[in-house]
């Protein structure tokens, strides 16, 4: 099959373009960098040094004897998105190019307009480009969990089944995103099931819960395959930084009471579920969303797992939530579809654990405790923020 992987230089992308290439599908990169420029932005930078793009892809060339073939450019440029699905005619498309932080799309008005136009607008050029040049190509786009938020009630993958009145529809499952970063995913849903329903694409979009971990099998078989590993307290995600954490000796930061249950999977398991998305894919004009996830836990339960894991001493400390969230609910999310299409997950134990803490260990240098502290106050974007015109 031919693949077009979209932000394959970034921390899912690169490992998944990857593995697709390793199982013998043709693969094309696409990435405009910005994911870079927001480091520099910030002043952060991956745990793990990663190199260039195009290195990767020629040490991945020497190792494996394949090739990817890459496509530098901005999905908000629509001249760049048409030519490269005319150039490179893909079956398929991995769309993971977005800006996919929650604070950073929370730190002032400028960040959320940034945030909301790339992400939409990117994947509005996306679904033009393919309703004019193949509307059979089979679009599998990373959506989140938190699309849904946190309601009282059992989670269902994509739709439910609603009476009302008397009469009976099935209908998308009501959103409540927790930030403009999820609300541009809840915007992509809607524009890429109206696709579905009036030119007749095939769409699959996987409502992806916090994957943790770094390492993949492709990604060990060299050093400069690796990866990216975000700890700062912008683009880190919850599990990572709690590693690194406790490596650097550094309390864990459980935000507010730490009972925010949020569905979690291993980043193999990312790769894995793009790949039976990729080998089932949705009918034409069918927009289908899979829940892509393998177990849900509280943040407190995180940082209690990671303080027995390590071997040395973890204080787990309670910091003020800078967020707007329920910090004890209910959470039930189904999430079968993958599984029933063989999905066989990697579940998180001491193991895991350890092997990330292997990691932060190795780069442990390269830790900036200063990146760590959240810097976006969800309930004043103007204070602890960073100004506009920082923005890439
Ligand atoms: P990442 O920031 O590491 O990678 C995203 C890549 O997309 C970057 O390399 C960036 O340069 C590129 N990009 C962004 N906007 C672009 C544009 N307009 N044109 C071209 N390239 C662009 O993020 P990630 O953690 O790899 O996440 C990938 C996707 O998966 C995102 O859509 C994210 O919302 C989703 N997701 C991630 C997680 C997670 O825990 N990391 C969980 C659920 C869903
Ligand atoms: N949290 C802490 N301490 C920390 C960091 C986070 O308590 O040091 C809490 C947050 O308050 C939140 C939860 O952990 O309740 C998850 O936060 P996160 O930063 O790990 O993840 P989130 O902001 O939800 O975003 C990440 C990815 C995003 C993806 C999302 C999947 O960055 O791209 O869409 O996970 S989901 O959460 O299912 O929406």
């Amino acid at each position: 099959m031919r693949v077009l992987v979209l932000g394959a230089d970034g921390y899912l992308g690169w490992p998944t373009a990857l593995h697709l290439s390793h199982r013998g599908h043709a693969v094309g990169a696409v990435d405009s960098f910005v994911r870079r420029q927001y480091d520099y932005e910030l002043g952060v930078s991956s745990l793990v040094p990663i190199g260039q793009l195009h290195r990767r892809i020629k040490v991945w060339e020497e190792i494996s004897g394949l090739s990817i073939d890459p496509f530098v450019g901005d999905l908000n440029d629509p001249g760049f998105v048409f030519d490269t699905l005319r150039t490179f005619r893909p079956d398929a498309i991995v769309h993971f190019a977005e800006q996919r932080s929650a604070p950073y799309s929370m730190i002032d008005r400028a960040h959320a307009v940034y945030t909301q136009v790339n992400n939409v607008v990117g994947n509005l050029n996306l679904l033009f480009a393919m309703a004019e040049i193949d509307r059979n190509i089979h679009l599998v786009k990373l959506g989140t969990m938190g699309e849904y938020g946190t309601p009282n009630i059992d989670i269902e993958e994509g739709f439910i089944e609603i009476t009302h009145r008397g009469r009976t529809d099935t209908l998308p499952f009501p959103k409540q995103p927790g930030s403009y970063y999820h609300l541009s995913k809840v915007h992509d849903s809607n524009n890429i099931m109206f696709a579905c329903r009036i030119w007749g694409l095939r769409s699959t979009d996987l409502n992806q819960g916090v994957v943790y971990g770094q390492e993949t099998d492709e990604t060990l078989l060299h050093p400069e395959l690796a990866t990216r590993f975000d700890y700062d307290g912008v683009f880190g995600t919850v599990l990572n930084r709690f590693c690194v954490q406790a490596v650097a000796g550094h309390p864990l930061t459980v935000y507010g009471a730490g009972g925010q249950t949020r569905g979690m999977l291993n980043i193999r398991d990312t790769l894995a579920c793009v790949e039976l998305a990729l080998e089932n894919p949705a009918a034409e004009g069918e927009y289908r969303v899979f829940n892509q996830f393998t177990e849900s836990f509280s943040i407190r339960e995180l940082a209690e797992k990671v303080a027995d894991a390590f071997s040395g001493k973890v204080e787990i400390a309670t910091v003020p939530n800078p967020r707007v969230e329920k910090e004890e609910h209910y959470y039930r999310a189904a999430h079968t579809k993958l599984l029933d299409l063989g999905l066989i997950p990697h579940l998180l134990d001491r193991t895991t654990i350890a092997s990330m803490l292997a990691v932060a260990e190795r780069y442990r240098d390269r830790i900036d405790l200063g990146t760590i502290a959240p810097s976006a106050d969800w309930r004043d974007p103007s204070v602890r923020g960073q100004k506009a015109s920082s923005l890439p």
